[in-house]
């Protein structure tokens, strides 16, 4: 096992590593910019770095300080938690040629999955359901339209280096083609690098689920089951569940298998997750993240696995320590993102949080890194807090999780409490009746 980790990352993301780290005996570093020397990652760590000033790509992004703070600090291995450097293959690759471990998939695992349509191909190559579309990108609009006619329309143009909804764009007819083209291509461009395209048939109304897997690249992985994400704002997660309320036992059963033979047979090390679209009762595979997720709190409320612990042990060279048998679910959980931004029109609302208390009591954690008297930084995300809830079944977990939100005190700044309450009391949500639209489509409705 480890003796020191770097965390390269800031926030609750750093906490949750470290209290994995120190439960399992392992000294940490934190790293962190200029505007972040008050914050709690660096208070609690056991020694600390300043890696440069506030913009990420000088601080958080930037490879040669976080490899010179482990150098300095002689740290054995690097987490590099979310968002951030934490899906880049080339980071993964000079962590380890700088004789450090990469607390991660192999960079191989990364560049495959990071390319949306090489990890379609890779995926559908091992059996697993795909939406139909184009083998890889389409170079043309003139071969766009042909494909389009095959398939049938509407489709949806998706950016290749992809995420975040980025370069992606519907096209409901012929007419439409050429000007979709270039417009999801000119973004791609702009925002990755890359303006590659591949096309697929757009499903409608579906919901995204997706599994948490873990390998230990010994040929051993398991699932934990999946998490219903489809609450979103613009390509945002705002609230997750896990169990889906859309999903029975051998639903559950039938993509958790899927998805974890998938990564056997890629022989995949390390956490990650693998996102469906659900619709008509049958899943299609979207894409694979190779990192820990927000939302994993909720899978370890229902399965009581520490998730980062043993992602940090299948890291060190340790085999699974359980068998898919081993891992049981018990009740629901449900996780609300709460971002220091304006409850109705979503601006951000950075500044010093004066009054704070977090909720609590039994089957409540609340995971943050913030504190009364911090004053949230406005170079970084809004997100400042996840409140996740545990109940003996979805009803349970609801009443508990409206208790909670009501209890949360987060004063001085604006967060986003009043809208989960709004999002949790309303009849559809109640219901588990929703998809990727709906709150897109209730807020334009006045939620
Ligand atoms: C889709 C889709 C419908 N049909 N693919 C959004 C981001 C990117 N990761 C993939 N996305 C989608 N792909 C097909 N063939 C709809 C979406 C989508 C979406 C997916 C999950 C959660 C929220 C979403 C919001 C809008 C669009």
């Amino acid at each position: 096992m480890f003796d020191k980790v770097l965390i390269a990352n800031r926030g609750e993301t750093a906490l949750r590593i470290h209290r994995a780290c120190r439960e399992l005996g392992i000294k940490t570093v934190a790293v962190h910019s200029t505007a972040d020397s008050d914050a709690m990652h660096v208070r609690l760590a056991d020694e600390s770095v300043c890696i440069g000033p506030a913009p990420s790509r000088e601080s958080y992004l930037n490879m040669a300080a976080l490899i010179s703070a482990a150098e300095i600090t002689g740290a054995d291995a690097i987490h590099p938690g979310i968002g951030f450097l934490s899906e880049n293959a080339q980071f993964a690759e000079m962590v380890e040629e700088h004789g450090f471990t990469f607390i991660g998939p192999t960079p191989e695992h990364i560049r495959i999955m990071g390319d949306k349509a090489t990890a379609k191909k890779t995926v559908a190559g091992l059996g697993m359901p795909v939406i139909q579309g184009s083998e890889g990108v389409l170079e043309t609009v003139d071969a766009a339209k042909k494909l389009a006619d095959k398939i049938g329309y509407p489709v949806l143009m998706k950016a290749v280096a992809g995420g975040g909804g980025k370069g992606m764009k519907a096209v409901h007819s012929a007419g439409e083609m050429s000007e979709a083209f270039q417009l999801a291509s000119g973004e791609a461009q702009a925002a990755f690098g890359n303006g590659g395209l591949y096309m697929e048939q757009l499903l409608t109304q579906p919901r995204h689920i997706e599994v948490q897997l873990l390998g230990d690249g010994q040929g051993n992985v398991v699932h934990f089951g999946e998490r219903d994400c489809s609450i979103q704002r613009r390509h945002q997660k705002v609230v997750e569940e896990a169990g889906s309320p859309a999903l029975n036992a051998e639903e559950r059963a039938q993509v958790g298998k899927i998805a974890a033979r998938t990564c056997k047979l890629l022989g995949y090390r390390g956490l990650g997750t693998i996102e469906f679209l659900y619709e008509k009762g049958k899943f299609y595979f979207m894409e694979m993240n190779t990192r820990l997720q927000i939302e994993h709190p909720i899978t370890e409320m229902i399965t009581g696995v520490d998730l980062v612990r043993e992602q940090i042990r299948v890291a060190s060279g340790a085999p699974l320590a359980f068998k898919q048998e081993d891992i049981k679910w018990h009740g629901h959980a449900i996780e609300c993102r709460i971002n220091a931004e304006d409850p109705n029109t979503f601006a951000p609302s950075p500044g010093k949080i004066t009054d704070f208390h977090p909720a609590g009591g039994l089957g409540v954690r609340f995971d943050s890194a913030v504190y009364a008297g911090y004053k949230v930084p406005s170079h970084y995300d809004s997100m400042i807090a996840k409140l996740i809830v545990h109940g003996a079944n979805r009803n349970d977990c609801l009443l508990r999780l409206r208790r909670s939100l009501e209890e949360t005190v987060i004063g001085g700044i604006k967060t986003n409490l009043p809208l989960h309450l709004r999002i949790i009391n309303d009849p559809e949500f109640i219901d588990g009746n929703y998809n990727i639209h709906w709150l897109e489509r209730k807020l334009a409705e006045g939620l």
